[in-house]
Formats: C-alpha cells, sequence, structure tokens
C-alpha cells in the first residue's frame, strides 16, 4: 500500500480556508417541517436527531444496564486524605461474574457536610491510581498504553504511576466546594487500541456468531458513554450521593464521550466538554485542525463504521455536532477550549455550542449568552456555558474552577428544572 496515497491531507489552521458550510437545522425535521414548539422538539425532533448520531457518528449502544450486573464495595476509608473525604471503591461486575468485564469506581465524598453530594463523574485516561498520590487507591491492573513517564512497564501501571494524572483532577477543591468526586479507567470498558473488538464491553452484546458491532453499532466512544451510565446506575444505590445532580464531564477523547454519555442519558443533570475537538464539540463541517477523515484513520475503532463514510465528504453528514449539544436541552451544558489547541478548532468548538441555542430557547432557557467567541478567559455563564483559557489541550484546575461555579449556578441549588431534562 502507498502511504503517500492513502495519508488524509495536512490539517487546516487558516480561519480563511474554512470551506463555506451549511449546517443542518436542529429545528427542522428531516421531512422538512418546522420544529416550533417544545412538544415538536421532545417527540419528534430529538429523538430524530439521536438515531442519526447513532446510526452515521457513534453507532447505536446495543444493550442498556445487562441481566446480573452487581456492584460490590471492595473498601471504604472514612478518613482518607487526612481526614477530608471518604473514599470508596466499588467494583461493575457487568454480567455479574468475577472475571468478566468489570469497571472500577473510585469516589470521593466530603467530610463534616451534610449529603447527599452532588457528584462530578469522569472518565480517566491512566487509571484510578493516576488521578491522585493517595496511597489507598488500588492500583489498576488493566492494560494501559506504553508510557515509561508514567511508570507503565509492560503495559501495566505500577507504584510509580500513582499520582500522574493528578493535575487533572483536583480532588480537594472539589470536595471543598461540595462535591462528590466519582472516577474510572476508560480502558476498563474498551482498551484504548485497534483490536476488532475482541475485548472491552461489546461482546457482552454480541447475537451469537457475531464478533464485531454492525456498521451501525457503537465503537470505542459508545462503550465508554455506556460506562458512564453504568456508573450513574451505581450512583443511584448511594445513599450518600445525589443522582438527580451529576454531571458528567470528560478531556479531550473523553469530552466526545462525556457529550455522548449526556446525550443518550437524561439522568446527567450537567454535561462538561473540555476540549473534546472534532466528533465532540467542534463542527465537523469547518475541516479545522482534526478533520472526520483524519480521527477514522488515527481512531478507526473510536467511531461506528459508517463514519468513515464521511471521510473527506462533512457535506455529506446528515449532522453535525451542535445538534449533539443540542440532545443536552434543557439541561446546562459546558464547553470549553484552549487557545493554542487548534487542532481541537476552539473557534468551531464555540460555534458547536452558539447553534445549539435556539434548542434551548425553544425550551424557555436563555441558551448561549454570547454571540461571538469571548475574549481569553472570560466565562459565558448562560445555561450553555464557554470559556476558551490561555495554554494548550489539557484540563487544568481553571477549568475545574469555572465548571464548579457553572454547577454551583445551574445544578446546585435547585437540581434540575421542572420542564425536566432532555429526555423525551
Ligand atoms: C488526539 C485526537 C483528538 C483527541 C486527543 C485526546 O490524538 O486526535 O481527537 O481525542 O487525542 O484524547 O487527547
Amino acid at each position: 500500500m502507498n502511504s503517500a496515497q492513502t495519508k488524509p491531507p495536512e490539517a487546516n489552521y487558516d480561519e480563511t480556508k474554512v470551506p463555506a458550510y451549511t449546517l443542518p437545522d436542529p429545528l427542522r425535521l428531516e421531512g422538512g417541517g418546522k420544529v416550533d414548539t417544545p412538544e415538536i422538539w421532545r417527540q419528534r425532533r430529538r429523538p430524530e436527531i439521536l438515531r442519526l448520531f447513532e446510526q452515521h457518528v457513534y453507532g447505536k449502544t446495543p444493550g442498556g444496564r445487562p441481566d446480573g450486573m452487581r456492584f460490590a464495595v471492595r473498601s471504604v476509608d472514612k478518613a482518607a486524605l487526612g481526614g477530608k473525604a471518604t473514599r470508596k471503591e466499588v467494583t461493575v461486575f457487568f454480567d455479574g461474574r468475577e472475571d468478566g468485564p468489570k469497571m472500577d469506581l473510585l469516589l470521593y465524598l466530603p467530610n463534616g457536610r451534610p449529603g447527599p453530594f452532588p457528584v462530578f463523574l469522569g472518565l480517566n485516561f491512566s487509571g484510578n491510581h493516576s488521578i491522585h498520590p493517595d496511597p489507598g487507591i488500588t492500583l489498576s491492573r488493566q492494560w494501559m498504553r506504553g508510557n515509561a513517564a508514567q511508570g507503565v512497564v509492560d503495559n501495566r501501571a505500577t507504584e510509580a504511576s500513582r499520582g500522574v494524572q493528578a493535575s487533572r483532577w483536583p480532588v480537594e477543591r472539589l470536595l471543598e466546594r461540595g462535591y462528590a468526586l466519582a472516577t474510572a479507567y476508560y480502558g476498563d470498558l474498551d482498551p484504548d487500541f485497534d483490536d476488532g473488538f475482541k475485548n472491552g464491553v461489546h461482546p457482552l452484546f454480541y447475537k451469537a456468531g457475531q464478533t464485531k458491532p454492525a456498521p451501525d453499532e457503537w465503537g470505542a466512544i459508545g462503550a465508554w458513554a455506556w460506562g458512564l451510565s453504568r456508573a450513574v446506575d451505581y450512583i443511584e444505590t448511594d445513599t450518600g450521593l445525589d443522582a438527580k445532580r451529576v454531571a458528567v464531564v470528560g478531556h479531550s477523547r473523553l469530552g466526545k464521550a462525556a457529550l455522548w454519555a449526556g446525550a443518550q442519558d437524561p439522568r446527567f443533570a450537567l454535561v462538561v466538554s473540555n476540549d473534546s475537538g472534532c466528533g465532540g464539540a467542534a463542527l465537523s463541517r469547518r475541516q479545522f485542525g482534526e478533520t472526520v477523515e483524519r480521527i477514522n484513520t488515527s481512531f478507526p475503532h473510536w467511531f461506528c463504521a459508517n463514519f468513515k463514510r464521511y471521510n473527506s465528504k462533512e457535506a455529506d453528514l446528515p449532522v453535525d455536532q451542535h445538534q449533539l449539544i443540542a440532545l443536552m436541552a434543557p439541561r446546562p451544558v459546558y464547553v470549553a477550549s484552549a487557545e493554542e489547541d487548534l487542532w481541537a478548532d476552539p473557534r468551531g468548538e464555540f460555534l458547536g455550542a452558539k447553534h445549539a441555542a435556539p434548542v434551548y430557547r425553544l425550551l424557555g432557557t436563555e441558551g448561549l449568552a454570547a454571540d461571538d467567541m469571548p475574549a481569553v478567559e472570560q466565562p459565558v455563564r448562560s445555561v450553555i456555558g464557554y470559556h476558551v483559557r490561555r495554554g494548550k489541550h489539557d484540563i487544568t484546575a481553571y477549568d475545574w474552577e469555572q465548571y464548579l461555579t457553572f454547577a454551583d449556578l445551574h445544578m446546585k441549588a435547585g437540581g434540575r428544572k421542572p420542564s425536566g431534562a432532555g429526555g423525551g
């Protein structure tokens, strides 16, 4: 194979070279009718858009909560982090079997305050032990991407891997501000390499004779999003946690997964996309930075096989990513970018948020209180929130401060609005 022929074209970083495009209208039915009442949105248009994302982008999730799924509390320490927190570890056995696919959830709850606590839930990249140096966290035994700097040896974490991602998880700050944290390693759901879906949770749902997902069935992002919903299944059973106030947060590929989880599962009261880029909050039609062809080439296992039809054919996509954000409506959603993260297309992420706003307005909320991209580190805190911070592709203390303040404003006090989450 001639790699020069198969290599996707170079990324565009020039705003003047963004092609002219027309976005699919979230407030127009596929058959052409106008969506001008909340009822038409809920009953017809929302399900239609969700199906289009399933069919063409992320793939259908073949099952919800599996029969036989069970939770086992593996450890509780009521005096973790010098007494500031209660740390819990809970294993979710997806089909009930000890040796079947499972997810280890790590939870921190604030001490010395009355619960039940609102929760920030997010998957992590490097194992639960990586989010904090706390020696009480069980070291993950799962496959990890090779990373000597993170103490990964032969694709397994070691003691040297503890706390290597701590800058991304300001646990004490969350606790101080009255939130619990729940996290799990994304590789528990599907290890992030292209193995034809032999490992991870996909085989749990194969029909007799099936060996890989059908072209319109889920890839890795679908599995990560599914795992986030299974974490909520656990949260619903824990009286220390407020299952009506769960914010799902994710960085980068896990921001794509957080958005897809929030779109499918209305139990998420608030959704945060941090630098999620292509296939996340950024408009695909802009073809700025990472493109559909590029992402499908580098990561053939992330989306459904049908998504590859749109390689270099963004204009043919029946949806664009503003409609994914609109699926959250009227629930609060926060999109964040980083100024130097051009690969993720900060302006495209802002426009994804902006073009979701008509749906939010139809449902009686303000939408996004900005017509133009705000200046760096000038957060917009309407029900659709947005900021672009200084610096690179990462999730930082600055980002978390904005999410905590946004959650205080839109989730902590009243919980979900009486109009209900965007469920149906
Ligand atoms: C990049 C990928 C992005 C983003 C990022 C990440 O290689 O191109 O879409 O997902 O990885 O997850 O850090």
